[in-house]
């Protein structure tokens, strides 16, 4: 596969002055003057684990092939005095990473919005956006051509629709990005799931055109299964745009805007996002480029005073990430590079240097990490909780462990299991009993489970569990139960880590949605 240098990822060594001379380039000039490619939409996929389809990430590029640059000797600052213990000077990006995951019913915008906003930072040439735009109007999809930086499959152009989570880049002074953007088609939910599950911070994109707003928020629309399932997978912060402002039905009229407003934040709330608190509502329109990096303009919109879109998110804090503690990597893909193995995943917990010994869980297979690529195709040594990263492994083979799989800490691993509790919300499902056989979906895991024994209900307003024994379930109900995976598999307990510790179990649509509250490790169960 061939990978494609990045015009705005620049090689950014760990100096204060380094970190900052390169920010100010990419304020100012590099977007625009150097040598500009595509997110490489020909890339053939990866061969991928089977049992985690759902998050293969399309349009993802993969680690550069520095061939011809050698690796810079890591040279110590001539008259800085290095500590006997520090090695050497570590290269890290200090920038804030934050992965952002665009939701909403089908057709909302996503698409375009990512589109609109990897153009409006330069990482698009003028001649691949000409030659989507050729390629949209021959399918009858002129508006479609921003969608196609995203949606890169044959299918996906031709029926105007993404399918997999696709995986792109870009930076601004203050913070480096990744976007994911999620299907809204139900039948991909499973998919949209994988995205969300990797993300900080969600963008609900929800259409204002006359109509889209209301089909999509009905109660079998995608913009409440996937805003649901985004506070499930962990997302404490939502954007919500407000997309398609330009459109005739619309027009940029503050009445519509509000009237979406008033209607979705009582379900906002209903979810547990406050919308005072956890929810930023702006207007924008993506497919003309209004209100994403600069701010919509007066003469359009004289009621909006208020950040772009760019502006809140470089204003967004995820609030500290747990880099102490032992590391946890979820494994998304995995693939060769110039015959290495290479992991490719987003640290939940912990950071990862070159050189250390990590394990690979449930696998039990020890690995020496070689190289730390970062999604930005930057070099590191060092990578911290937040960062998604490709590992480059010495002694293990792609086929030594699968993706779902845990890269952690060899001191403090991950515990393999193949049973846990877990609290469930039951959402969409009449009845069942002990024996039910859904899917089970946890951090990047995806894998067949049984309910084996149905422990007790529990009461909604205090949280706690009820006395009487269970013999079935149903839609409404918040149950606890053991649940046992076909697999081994590694999670965490919901107290412990929150990003592993959530699980939706789904059978075609979401079933239910709960956390881990109890694990048994597979020695015992053996
Ligand atoms: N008028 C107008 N149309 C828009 C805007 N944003 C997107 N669209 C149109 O909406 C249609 C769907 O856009 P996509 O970006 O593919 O939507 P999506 O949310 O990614 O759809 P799925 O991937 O199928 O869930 C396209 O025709 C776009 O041109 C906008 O700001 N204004
Ligand atoms: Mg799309």
């Amino acid at each position: 596969m061939s990978t494609t240098e990045n015009p705005a990822q620049t090689n950014t060594q760990k100096t204060e002055e380094q970190v900052e001379q390169v920010t100010e380039q990419l304020k100012t000039t590099s977007l625009t003057t150097k040598p500009k490619s595509t997110l490489n939409p020909e890339a053939k996929e990866f061969t991928f684990n089977p049992n985690a389809v759902a998050f293969i990430p399309k349009g993802f590029t993969p680690a550069p092939k520095k061939e011809t640059k050698k690796e810079e000797p890591k040279k110590e600052e001539p008259k800085k005095k290095v500590e006997s213990k520090e090695k050497k000077q570590l290269r890290m990006d200090t920038r804030e990473h934050l992965n952002i995951v665009f939701i909403g019913h089908v057709d909302a915008g996503k698409s375009t919005l990512g589109g609109r906003i990897l153009v409006d930072s330069g990482m698009v040439d003028q001649r691949t956006i000409e030659k989507y735009e050729r390629e949209a109007k021959e399918k009858n999809r002129e508006s479609w051509f921003l969608a196609y930086v995203l949606d890169a499959s044959e299918e996906e152009r031709e029926k105007g629709k993404t399918v997999e989570v696709a995986r792109a880049h870009f930076t601004t002074k203050t913070k480096r990005y990744t976007i994911l953007d999620a299907p809204g088609h139900r039948s991909y939910v499973p998919s949209m799931i994988g995205g969300a599950s990797q993300a900080d911070v969600a963008v609900l994109v929800i259409s204002a055109r006359r109509g889209e707003f209301e089909t999509g928020f009905e109660r079998d629309g995608q913009t409440r299964e996937h805003t649901t399932l985004a506070k499930t997978l962990g997302i404490r912060k939502l954007v919500a745009a407000i997309n398609k402002m330009d459109d005739p039905t619309v027009n940029w009229s503050k009445e519509r805007y509000d009237e979406i407003i008033g209607k979705i934040s009582p379900f906002f709330k209903s979810v547990g996002f406050d919308p005072k608190k956890s929810v930023t509502f702006l207007p924008v329109a993506a497919l003309s480029g209004q209100n994403i990096h600069k701010r919509v303009s007066e003469s359009v919109c004289p009621w909006y005073k208020s950040d772009s879109l760019i502006e809140v998110l470089d204003k967004m804090s995820v609030g500290k990430r747990n880099t102490e503690a032992p590391l946890r990597i979820p494994i998304i893909d995995k693939y060769k590079d110039m015959g290495s193995t290479v992991a490719l995943g987003k640290i939940e917990q912990g950071k990862i240097t070159v050189g250390d010994k990590v394990l690979i869980n449930p696998q039990g297979k020890e690995a020496e990490v070689l190289k730390i690529v970062l999604s930005q195709e930057e070099e590191v040594d060092v990578a911290l909780a937040g960062d998604n990263v490709n590992v480059y492994l010495k002694g293990v083979d792609t086929g030594d462990f699968l993706a779902g799989d845990v890269i952690c800490d060899k001191d403090n691993p991950c515990i393999p299991i193949r049973e846990f509790l877990g609290e469930f919300l039951v959402l969409d499902k009449p009845i069942f009993s002990a024996g039910y056989k859904p899917m089970l979906h946890v951090h990047t895991q995806v894998v067949g489970c049984t309910i084996t024994r149905l422990v007790s209900k529990i009461d909604k307003k205090t949280g706690q569990r009820l006395p009487d024994k269970i013999k079935y379930a149903k839609s409404g109900d918040i149950i606890l139960a053991k649940i046992k995976t076909e697999i081994p598999i590694c999670v965490e307990k919901f107290e412990v880590l929150q990003q592993m510790g959530r699980f939706t179990l789904r059978e075609g649509q979401t079933v239910a949605i709960g956390k881990i509250t109890g694990i048994k490790p597979l020695k015992k169960t053996a």
